[in-house]
C-alpha cells in the first residue's frame, strides 16, 4: 500500500475536502496530493500537499503524474445537475474532457487505478422510480446525467480494450457539514441544515413528497475507499455501480429537524430543480455491490440528522465560555 501515489483531482469540492483526509489516513500524509482548479481559501487548514491542477489541461496532468510517479487518481472535478443546465456545453466540456484526459493519460503512464463518480442522474423519466436495479432503462434529461451516462460507457470501454482499472459508484445526493455541495438539485438536504441552526427557517426548492435517494458523507467516503481497495476480481461492473443510502422527502428531513430544533419551520418553493427530481429515482437497488464487493450502508435519516447537528452547532452555535 505504501508504494502507491495518489492524485485527487477536484480535492477542495464537497466529496474531496473529506476523501483526501480519509486517504491520507490510510496511505500517509506525503502519499496523497490534492489539486484543483481554485486556490485552497485556507492555507493553514488540512489542505497538506496542494497542487494547482486545471484538469482540461492534459500538459500539466502528464507532468504531475510523471514527477510525482502517481500510481492511482481520483477525478472529482465536474459541474453538477443544477449549475449544468445554465451552461450546458461547458459542463459537457468539462465533465467529458476530464475523464477523457485522466483515462488516457493513465494510459500512457501505466496508472494503476482511477476513480470517477458517476450520479443517480443517469436514469430518467423511463427508469422505474423505485428500487431502481442495476441495469434498466438510463434516459437523461440533464446535461450532467448525459455527461455521467457517457462516462459510464467510455469507463467500461477503457476497462474492456485498454484493461484500465478504472471503478465508479452512482452516488445519491450526498449530505456532509465539512463543506457545501457544487450546484447539484440534491443540495437543499445540506442547505436545510445550516438555514434551521442560523435562521430557524428554510424555503426548500424541491415540493413536499419528492422522495430521493441520498446518503451521508461517511458512507460515501468508506463506500470509495471500500470500491478502491477490493480485489480487482470482485469488482464485476466497470460502468458504475448502484449504490444506496437511505430516502427522503423534504417534509421528512424537516421534521426529523424538528426532534432537536423544536422551532424550526419549513415552507416550499420549487424552482427549476422540481423538473430534475422528477426524473430521478426515488430509491434505488444496490445488491450488486453488496454481492460482489459486500456494500453495506450504516446512517439512516435519524442517525445522520443527529450527527450533522451535533457537528455544526459546534461551528454555528456561540461558545460557552
Ligand atoms: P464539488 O462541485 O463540490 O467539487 C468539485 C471540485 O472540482 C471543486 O473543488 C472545483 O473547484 C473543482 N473543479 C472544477 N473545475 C475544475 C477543473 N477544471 N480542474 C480541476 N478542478 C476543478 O463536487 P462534489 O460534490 O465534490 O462531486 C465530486 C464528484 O462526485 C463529481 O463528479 C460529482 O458529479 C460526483 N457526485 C457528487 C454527488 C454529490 O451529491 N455531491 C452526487 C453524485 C455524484
Ligand atoms: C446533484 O444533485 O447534481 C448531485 C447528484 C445526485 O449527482 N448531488
Amino acid at each position: 500500500m505504501s508504494k502507491d501515489k495518489i492524485l485527487i483531482v477536484g480535492a477542495l469540492g464537497q466529496i474531496g475536502t473529506e476523501l483526501t483526509l480519509a486517504l491520507r489516513k490510510m496511505y500517509g500524509d506525503s502519499c496523497v496530493m490534492a489539486t484543483d482548479i481554485v486556490e485552497p481559501r485556507n492555507l493553514k487548514n488540512e489542505v497538506g500537499w496542494y497542487e494547482h491542477l486545471n484538469i482540461l489541461d492534459k500538459d500539466r496532468l502528464r507532468y504531475l503524474v510523471e514527477k510525482h510517479k502517481i500510481t492511482q487518481v481520483y477525478l472529482l472535478a465536474a459541474i453538477l445537475s443544477a449549475k449544468g443546465e445554465q451552461n450546458p456545453g461547458f459542463a459537457w466540456r468539462l465533465n467529458m474532457e476530464s475523464l477523457a484526459n485522466v483515462l488516457n493519460v493513465s494510459v500512457e503512464k501505466n496508472i494503476r487505478k482511477i476513480f470517477w463518480p458517476s450520479s443517480i442522474a443517469v436514469f430518467g423519466p423511463n427508469t422505474p422510480r423505485q428500487n431502481t436495479p442495476q441495469t434498466t432503462v438510463a434516459d437523461p434529461l440533464t446535461v450532467y446525467g448525459i455527461s455521467k451516462l457517457a462516462g459510464e460507457r467510455w469507463a467500461e470501454y477503457y476497462h474492456l480494450t485498454k484493461g484500465v482499472d478504472i471503478r465508479s459508484l452512482r452516488y445519491p445526493g450526498l449530505i456532509s457539514y465539512k463543506a457545501l455541495p457544487g450546484g447539484g438539485t440534491t443540495d437543499y438536504a445540506v442547505d436545510i441544515f445550516h438555514q434551521a441552526l442560523e435562521h430557524k427557517k428554510y424555503t426548500c426548492f424541491l415540493n413536499e413528497g419528492t422522495y430521493l435517494p441520498m446518503m451521508y458523507m461517511p458512507d460515501a467516503i468508506r463506500s470509495t475507499l471500500e470500491l478502491m481497495e477490493a480485489d480487482s476480481d470482485k469488482i464485476k461492473i466497470r460502468s458504475s455501480y448502484n449504490l444506496s443510502g437511505m430516502s427522503f422527502e423534504p417534509g421528512e428531513l424537516a421534521r426529523e429537524i424538528q426532534k432537536h430544533i423544536p422551532e424550526f419551520v419549513m415552507d416550499y418553493k420549487a424552482d427549476f430543480r422540481q423538473g430534475i427530481a422528477d426524473n430521478w429515482p426515488q430509491s434505488i437497488d444496490d445488491s450488486q455491490a453488496t454481492q460482489d464487493w459486500g456494500w453495506k450502508p450504516e446512517y439512516d435519516l435519524a442517525r445522520m440528522t443527529e450527527d450533522m447537528i451535533y457537528n455544526l452547532s459546534k461551528t454555528k452555535l456561540p461558545q460557552v465560555v
